[in-house]
């Protein structure tokens, strides 16, 4: 496409309850949405930051300065692109995956709607709807976090997530075992402990947990090799996973048995499927992350959940599960337990512009 600019907005949107992790509690999602402007066609992505680098080193305005500066220019340069272009145009800018992954997500959306394709086909997907799960939140008390989970899984999602950190472990995990059984369980630590609290994370080993994700730092991979030995629960790696290197890195060393693999970290979608195909070449799971995308970054991840490797339940959960008003105007909804893959050229799904200027608290456009 011949490129003409960008737009770039900061949205906030309120969550239907606030989401907790061992690093923080948000009450509204911000996040960037960009606007790629072409010749005749244009095209949506999302920038996955928060408002503080607490998830990793990137956030919103680091996001926005390097795109602003660095990132959009380098691409208006090349003037006429292709989606593929993208990543090879972006990556001499070292790290800001988050800022490289929305962009390539909004040119790559422009190029496919003008050729009247859909993403899903574009990346290889396989599949018109995938496994639905949910990723809860530390609530009040253990209590709470089983009125949480009953509430899912009334609803139908497939697979139970729940975030965990020191203090809130062993018993919560318990808690949701005894009350429901032999569901689908794991638990998410977001690098909460190290490698000297492993006699504690073995005692989550009884639970028979699907896996236990990034117990420790991004740059632990020897700790999670060596902790991995020492557990029964499958290890997976979410932060630590930043590319197709460092996830092959990852495999060598034994960090990992099992793959999150979530765009906005790894720099794009073109990287997400370079870590499927060669965690398929290495008889390694994979499961599609999210970072509570809005419709249009949900929409995307359901087309990558749909490739084949993806053989667990992602993080691909209705729109409904954060938001009350999406941006998109046909949210992702809860079906039998899946959500169901957009079949429309591009991402598939269309901007409620209504809703997005609602949401959108600043907005700057780069032209060429
Ligand atoms: O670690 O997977 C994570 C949300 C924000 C940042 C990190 C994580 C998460 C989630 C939510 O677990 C996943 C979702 O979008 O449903
Ligand atoms: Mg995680």
């Amino acid at each position: 496409i011949a490129l003409e600019g960008f737009e770039l907005r900061v949205v906030h949107l309120p969550l239907v309850s606030p989401f907790t992790t061992s690093f923080g509690t948000e009450h509204v999602r911000e996040a960037i949405i960009v606007r790629a402007l072409g010749d005749g066609v244009e095209g949506w992505g999302e920038i996955v930051t928060s408002p503080a680098p607490l998830y990793s080193s990137e956030y919103t305005q680091s996001a926005w300065d390097v795109a602003v500066r660095h990132l959009i220019p380098a691409l208006l340069e090349r003037g006429t692109l292709r989606g593929d272009d993208v990543a090879p145009v972006l990556s001499p800018v070292i790290g800001h995956r988050m800022a490289k992954a929305g962009l390539e997500l909004a040119v790559l959306d422009a190029a496919l709607r003008s050729e009247g394709r859909p993403l899903a086909e574009y990346l290889g997907a396989v599949h018109d709807r995938v496994p639905s799960g949910v990723s809860v939140g530390i609530q009040q008390d253990a209590a709470a976090l089983v009125r949480t989970v009953q509430g899912y899984l009334d609803e139908g999602y497939v697979r139970i997530k729940i975030k965990i950190k020191p203090g809130r472990d062993v018993a919560d995990t318990a808690a949701v075992r005894d009350a429901f059984g032999a569901i689908p369980l794991q638990v998410d630590a977001n690098s909460a402990y190290t490698l000297a609290d492993a006699d504690l994370l073995a005692e989550l080993d009884r639970f028979d947990l699907l896996l236990i994700e990034q117990p420790l730092q991004e740059d632990d991979i020897v700790d999670h090799a060596t902790l991995a030995r020492r557990l029964r629960t499958p290890v997976c790696l979410d932060e630590s996973v930043v590319s197709a290197k460092a996830a092959a890195d990852a495999l060598a060393l034994g960090a990992a048995s099992v793959i999150n693999i979530k765009a906005g970290r790894v720099g794009g979608y073109r990287e997400a499927v370079a870590i499927h195909d060669l965690c398929v070449g290495a008889g390694i799971p994979v499961w599609c992350g999210g970072m509570l995308e809005t419709g249009i970054g949900r929409a995307a991840n359901a087309a990558l959940a749909a490739l084949p490797g993806f053989t667990l339940p992602g993080d691909v959960s209705a729109s409904a599960r954060f938001y009350e008003r999406d941006i998109v105007t046909r949210p992702a909804v809860l079906e039998d337990g899946h959500v169901r893959v957009p079949t429309g050229p591009g991402l598939g799904v269309e901007i409620d512009e209504a809703a997005l200027d609602e949401v959108t608290v600043a907005r700057e456009i780069v032209r060429r």
